[in-house]
């Protein structure tokens, strides 16, 4: 667990499950195109929400890399989540400027709901094949930039599945904010 302050917003990061963040309005979903159940983050959130969330999701589907939409949390301790496709590590390129697109793209969606807190998993960083390092780098440099011109998002927490992967976001959290 790590945590920094930047402008009176806090950046963290910690080891969890993103389906049992209750102290955030808003969870992020490493979506696939037709915002369908699937692997990892996408079937535990949609496992979780109920068949609900996907019958909302239908109609938003398909969605473009970089892209976020927006739909109610259904059965999670959540208020909203925010569906986000990130890009395929080496397919879709520039990769890391579709990975920084989903991170500002979601945080506008989010600060312009008024959303004061939201979790994010680590965006394209199991099936679709990012490397972890490279991952962190994109996501902690992009919301350090974004998050202080935000007028309503408070807190941004990163929600890592192993504790390997909690270790990169943390160190690269606390050597990005000086
Ligand atoms: N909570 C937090 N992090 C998780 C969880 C969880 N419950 N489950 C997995 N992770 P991925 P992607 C981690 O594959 O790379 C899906 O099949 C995981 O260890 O969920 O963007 C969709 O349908 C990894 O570090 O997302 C898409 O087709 C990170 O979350 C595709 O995968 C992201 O892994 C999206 O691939």
């Amino acid at each position: 667990m790590a945590q920094v302050e930047l402008n009176g917003k806090t950046i963290e990061c910690m080891r969890g499950d993103i389906t049992q963040q209750g102290d955030v309005e808003a969870v992020v979903n490493a979506a696939n195109a037709q915002l369908m159940p699937g692997g990892g983050v996408a079937g535990a959130l949609h496992s979780a929400a109920g068949p609900g969330l996907a019958k909302e999701c239908g109609p938003m589907a398909p969605i473009r890399p970089g892209e976020a939409v927006i739909s109610g949390a259904h059965n999670l301790p959540n208020q909203f989540v925010i569906h986000c496709l990130g890009p395929v590590y080496g397919v879709d390129e520039p990769s890391d400027h579709w990975l920084a697109e989903c991170y500002r793209n979601a945080l506008e969606l989010a600060d312009s709901k008024g959303i004061e807190s939201i979790a994010f998993p680590a965006i394209s960083a199991g099936a679709f094949g990012y490397p972890v390092e490279a991952a962190a780098e994109v996501a902690l440099v992009t919301v350090k930039q974004v998050i202080t011109r935000l007028e309503n998002i408070k807190r941004v927490r990163f929600v890592l599945f192993s504790a390997s992967d909690e270790q990169v976001f943390c160190s690269r959290l606390l050597s990005t904010i000086e």
